[in-house]
């Protein structure tokens, strides 16, 4: 077996403890990334060992390979219909639990599931803490008929709003645009710091043409963090 780094300890020990919360009978929303990535697995040990009944609904199509790898039984959200805690990852966190999530280009599907949820509970290492967000790229989903536009109205609405950060087009090695599982582009923010994460928000989903964008508001009720020697803090 190889040795993990000091980060993926870190993220080990929060998806631990993280697992530590699912009780049987619970339905369940399963997280993108690799935080999330550590979760599953332990998550399909324990399945395994004590033989727990869950009802599983997964935020990208990563995920429920993954799961379904691992012998778990990934269910639509529809299939299901609510669930009672969803466990996933994030880019950033600040003192309020707002996030910043996307960066593995999953936000739509994971914004909806976390929304979904009685509780949301965020896994991380302790360098996704912030006490602003805004130093990791803030990701916009837009659908691709007339991404230029919807890029352009962005641009505008930030001058408005006096940010910097020109939207850049997530694209794949070969340079075509990166789809997402719902078959739309990402537009990505470089704004350093957003000092008012609640007003950015509802200003970049009032743009026609955005699907959804990367700031969690009020949705994380528990966040774990994970350090290098495998001890956790709650947030
Ligand atoms: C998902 O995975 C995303 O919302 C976030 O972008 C990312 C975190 O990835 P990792 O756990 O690999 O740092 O949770």
């Amino acid at each position: 077996m190889t040795e993990l780094s000091p980060s993926d300890i870190a993220k080990d020990a929060a998806a631990a403890a993280a697992v530590r919360l699912v009780e049987n009978g619970m339905r369940l929303g399963l997280g993108t990334g690799s935080t999330a990535a550590f979760m599953v697995r332990r998550l399909a040990a324990f399945v395994k060992e004590d033989g727990l009944q869950l009802r599983c609904a997964a935020t990208s199509k990563a995920t429920a390979d993954l799961a379904e790898s691992l012998g778990m039984k990934v269910e639509t959200l529809d299939d299901i219909g609510w669930l009672d805690l969803t466990i996933d990852g994030a880019d950033e966190l600040d003192p309020d639990l707002n996030l910043i999530k996307g960066g593995g280009a999953a936000l739509l599907r994971e914004k909806i599931v976390a929304s979904a949820s009685d509780r949301m509970v965020v896994m991380a290492d302790g360098s996704k803490v912030v006490e602003t967000l805004g130093a990791f790229h803030l990701p916009v989903e837009v659908i691709p008929f007339g991404w230029q536009t919807t890029k352009q109205l962005i641009d505008r609405m930030l001058t408005l709003m006096d940010l910097d950060g020109r939207p850049i087009l997530q694209r794949k090695r070969d340079d075509a645009p990166l789809l997402t599982d719902e078959g739309n582009y990402i537009l990505d923010l470089s704004l350093e710091a957003i000092p008012e994460p609640a007003r950015l928000s509802a200003a970049l989903n009032a743009i026609p043409g955005v699907v959804e964008n990367g700031l969690f508001i009020g949705l994380c009720d528990l966040a774990i963090i994970g350090k290098p020697d495998g001890e956790v803090v709650e947030l």
